[in-house]
């Protein structure tokens, strides 16, 4: 607040996508557009480009913590998120730094790449359950990952009501589970304190979606940073994806990014100045 404007921060704890349209380069881009200073803890590294994923890296548990600690000593954010997390180390020293966290902490409970490579140890998914959910503000869980971490086989909206209010009994304040890859059109569904609400858009065919899990996150994180209410951080976060998908440009020559530079749509409770 030195300069007398007050710029809301948002970290992200999550992996490096070197190619740029996934994991902490996507989620700094998201902050940014959004007009939130970005900070990041970096979990493992990949190596891939839009062909996929060649190799992944974990870094040490203990150096992920004093990442996180250093950072919000010194800039303390208005809001989280997670993504890839890699182990069950870095799982638990995640968890117990959120225990203390003093802003919203949305969780995208990243398991597999897009390509179907790992991003999180088979140990690891017990502990993100038992130890993160429990200071999540909000999870995001796609529809596989819904299945994998309720167990209930969710393909359709009435699924994702039910794996949604089972999830968010393990913890999480609310629960949005996201139907991207649903057969009908794109409905995500959010279990929170006043019940469920839906959001759904079109279905946008054959364009590139790398990174749009962790877009939609990071643009949620960004909403609430900057004091959006959560339903209407979801909506305005639902949108820009929902843009940056349509208006993505042609880059790589396998699952190419999603275009970061689109429009943030405009906020009902707080105009454009
Ligand atoms: O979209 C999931 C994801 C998250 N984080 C990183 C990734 C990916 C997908 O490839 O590379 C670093």
């Amino acid at each position: 607040v030195a300069n007398g404007i007050k710029t809301p921060a948002a970290l992200t704890i999550a992996g490096s996508d070197p190619s740029g349209g996934a994991g902490i380069q996507a989620d700094l881009k998201t902050f940014h557009q959004f007009g939130v200073y970005g900070e990041a803890a970096i979990t493992l590294l990949t190596v891939q480009n839009t062909l996929g994923v060649e190799r992944i890296e974990c870094v040490d548990a203990g150096l992920v913590r004093d990442q996180i600690r250093a950072v919000i000593a010194d800039i303390p954010p208005q809001a989280a998120k997670t993504g890839a997390l890699g182990s069950r180390a870095i799982v638990e020293a995640v968890a117990e730094m959120a225990r203390d966290f003093e802003f919203p902490l949305v969780v995208d409970p990243v398991i597999l790449s897009g390509g179907g490579r790992p991003l999180l140890a088979p140990d690891a998914v017990e502990a993100l359950k038992a130890s993160l959910f429990p200071h999540a503000f909000l999870l995001m869980p796609n529809l596989d990952e819904a299945e994998a971490l309720s167990g209930l086989e969710v393909r359709s909206v009435r699924a994702m009501r039910e794996a949604a209010a089972k999830l968010r009994a393990l913890g999480p304040r609310a629960v949005l589970v996201k139907g991207g890859h649903l057969a009908e059109c794109p409905t995500d569904v959010l279990s929170y304190e006043r019940g469920f609400e839906e959001f759904s858009s079109e279905r946008i065919a054959t364009r590139p979606t790398h990174g749009t899990g962790c877009t939609y996150a990071a643009a949620v994180a960004a909403g609430l940073a900057k004091g959006e209410d959560l339903v209407h951080a979801i909506r305005q976060a639902k949108g820009f994806v929902y843009d940056a998908i349509r208006t993505s440009c042609r880059l790589g020559a396998g699952s190419g990014p999603l275009n970061h530079h689109a429009a943030v749509p405009s906020s009902p409770e707080r105009p454009a100045e």
